[in-house]
């Protein structure tokens, strides 16, 4: 499938600033013509070259997968600059494991600490990407995340009912009003025990709006009862197609085994073509039904770093039916995966990645059918149009199995093409391909700056590749998952770099570093968790029963108190650890010997977390900071007494060399109303 000389070239440029390498290249290069796209080692080396201490121009936000995370590269560098925990735990940020954060992870099945994260997507102004949030799926627990870029953290999850493989999501309205989420997997709704078999005639789909322009309130708008298809992919319109929506559909056949065999029999399936300003106009009008559903929506509070968990109970549903001009399907060949649109609004490109054309659909022409009513037929009360009223025209002969389009703002689309592992450059208007470059190997999704926005960046495509097999030193039979950096500036696209990536990352999308606004700490005066101390003075243990809370001001290089007793072996241990530090990055840790019921805490300056700890012998158990924080890291330590069930050991702690006991400690208690506890807002996790 790949020349020998284009795997030698490739390997070459990575080698890139090696002087015999350039020659070689230069060498190949002169004689092999398809390779106009290379460029020699030194060239790429120079343009992706950020020297110590200098900032990359752009920031990539890479999905995950199934990591389900989302790291942050910098470009053209590809230098990994943070992974933020999402989906799943994280024992280097104790994400998911603190008494503060576990909530988050809480949905209707119970505690998911893990998910299959696709596409991140930035939040918009106006179509284009604004910094400040980003949202991304997780496709299995169907769940929608969104990220705060000035704190580079979850804040906000919202689980999706009705669904079971959140796959085409969370792409975002231009005006920032909503993001969807579309189901890939249908099922019955609600969901109930029935036969596979009766998948025709009772599994459905549904695509849903969710209000996202409000931080901590994203909220399901209503959901659309849809045919019982697969939908994988979507996009909102813009500019002249601005209040419509698109999604992908395969398994029109409604196959419901052997997928791979019996959903690749129609030549044609469909983009579903959404009217959501009608499907407004229909739900005010009453048209929807309110149906009860079981969903969790977990936010955390901006002062004190503590999660919350709301369990919601009912969404409304629209059904086409019954809200006519809502919804059309446009015959798009064949079992379309992405579909994108221009910066423009006007072109639809439908990726059929079994077909050999790409299908790019006309918005203009889609508003004269449905207006002279050009269908092939009705299903289930939506309108198909017919592929000649609604086609602008076909790519031909591009390469075979194309997954996404990205563009560049200058009148030509980036298409990934899978099976032949190619990225094929083609104008808008005229459909002719301009230049193609090979990627190692199988690309996924592609990823320009802004690429599917109103207003691309440009400047570069990213590809997200599936199979690494041969570009970096073996790791065994895994080796994780690679982009390729390109340069788009020029007529011909130029590899510059290679890089291995974090989990798999579905798709990823970049922004300006300009336009990302990033905090240095949290201000320890507007802290208000209740379990915070402001100074070292506030520090101190209590007793509740069984339950034992120990309040910690960690500072360099000491945790106040440090020495803890009369804990005794049948307690709860909860020990909130403030970092009261206000400098940026100087980050403690905390860890305590034998525990088993989370990681460790790590504390950003400003910031409060809660570790649960029970002590299951007695003994003497030393905790240390885990973040090599100052020249007397390693002094930053402490010890817990803990005493056989039933001791008379007293509670005491001491902080500054000075042990206070009982007495100080008995006027110790949270700054909250009762209830209001981490270990309270943690009710109903597993632990
Ligand atoms: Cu193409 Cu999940 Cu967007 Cu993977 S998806 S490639
Ligand atoms: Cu604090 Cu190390």
């Amino acid at each position: 499938m790949r020349s020998r000389g284009r795997r030698m070239l490739a390997a070459a440029v990575a080698a890139a600033g090696s002087a015999a390498v350039a020659g070689a290249i230069a060498a190949c290069h002169s004689t092999t013509p398809t390779l106009t796209s290379a460029v020699t080692g030194a060239d790429a080396a120079s343009r992706v070259y950020i020297a110590p201490g200098q900032k990359d121009e752009f920031y990539a936000f890479m999905s995950g997968g199934f990591s389900g995370q989302v790291s942050v590269y910098g470009l053209p560098s590809g230098r990994l600059l943070k992974v933020i925990p999402v989906f799943s735990q994280d024992p280097q940020e104790g994400w998911g494991y603190d008494e503060e954060t576990k909530p988050m992870l809480q949905t209707s099945f119970g505690f998911v600490p893990w998910d299959d994260a696709h596409h991140p997507e930035l939040s918009q102004t106006n179509g284009v990407p604004n910094g400040k949030w980003l949202f991304i799926n997780g496709n299995n627990t169907p769940r929608i995340a969104r990220i705060d870029l000035s704190e580079f953290q979850t804040e906000e999850i919202l689980q999706i009912p009705n669904s079971a493989g959140n796959h085409s999501s969370p792409f975002t309205t231009p005006d920032g009003k909503y993001v969807v989420a579309g189901t890939r997997f249908s099922v019955p709704v609600p969901n109930h025990d029935t036969t596979i078999a009766s998948f025709a005639q009772t599994f459905k789909g549904t695509l849903t709006f969710v209000h996202a322009d409000q931080p901590g309130k994203m909220a399901i708008a209503f959901q659309i009862l849809v045919p019982g298809f697969d939908y994988d992919l979507g996009h909102a319109g813009k500019g002249v197609s601005d209040g419509w929506f698109f999604f992908t559909s395969y398994n029109t056949e409604q196959a419901h085994t052997k997928l791979e065999v019996n959903a690749s029999q129609n030549d044609k399936d469909y983009i579903a073509a959404i009217d959501y300003r009608r499907a407004e106009a229909c739900v005010a009008a009453g048209k929807g039904r309110t149906m009860p559903a079981s969903y969790d929506h977990n936010t955390i509070d901006q002062h004190s770093g503590a999660a919350h968990v709301e369990r919601l109970s009912s969404v409304i549903v629209l059904d086409p039916s019954q809200c006519d001009g809502l919804m059309y399907f446009l015959p798009t060949p064949k079992s379309p995966h992405g579909v994108d649109v221009d910066p423009s609004g006007e072109y639809i490109v439908g990726n059929g990645k079994l077909s050999s054309v790409i299908a790019v659909h006309s918005f203009s022409k889609m508003k004269q059918a449905i207006a002279a009513k050009a269908f092939d037929k009705v299903v289930d009360g939506i309108p198909v149009i017919k592929y000649e009223s609604v086609l602008a025209g076909e790519v031909k002969s591009a390469g075979l199995g194309p997954l996404h389009t990205e563009f560049d703002g200058k009148g030509y689309a980036y298409t990934s093409f899978f099976i032949t592992s190619e990225i094929v450059k083609w104008k808008l208007g005229t459909w002719e391909v301009v230049d193609r470059t090979p990627t190692y190997y199988a690309i996924g999704h592609l990823m320009i700056p802004g690429g599917d926005s109103r207003a691309p960046w440009g400047k570069y495509v990213l590809a997200l590749n599936k199979i690494t097999k041969d570009r970096y030193l073996p790791t065994g039979p895994i080796m994780d998952q690679s982009a390729q950096l390109y340069d788009i500036s020029g007529p011909k696209m130029q590899l510059l770099l290679d890089f291995p990536t974090i989990g798999e990352p579905h798709y990823a999308q970049a922004i300006p570093a300009t336009l990302i606004h990033s905090v240095k700490f949290n201000a320890l005066a507007q802290n208000a968790n209740p379990w915070a101390v402001k100074t070292e003075a506030d520090g101190g243990i209590t007793r509740q029963g069984k339950v034992v809370h120990v309040k910690l001001a960690a500072i360099r290089s000491h945790f106040s108190p440090d020495n803890l007793e009369g804990i005794t072996v049948g307690d709860t241990v909860y020990f909130h650890v403030t970092n009261i530090e206000q400098d940026w990055d100087i980050v403690h840790g905390f860890a305590v010997l034998g525990n088993t019921d989370a990681s460790e805490l790590i504390l950003a300056p400003g910031e409060t977390r809660t570790l649960k700890w029970i002590p299951r012998t007695s003994g003497i158990f030393p905790f240390y900071c885990t973040d090599f924080c100052s020249a007397l890291h390693q002094e930053m330590q402490g010890y817990v007494r803990v005493s056989p069930p039933g001791s008379a050991v007293a509670l005491s702690a001491t902080i500054n060399d000075h042990t206070l006991g009982a007495d100080r400690m008995a006027g110790m208690h949270s700054n909250a109303a009762p209830g209001a506890s981490p270990a309270a807002h943690a009710a109903g996790s597993p632990r």
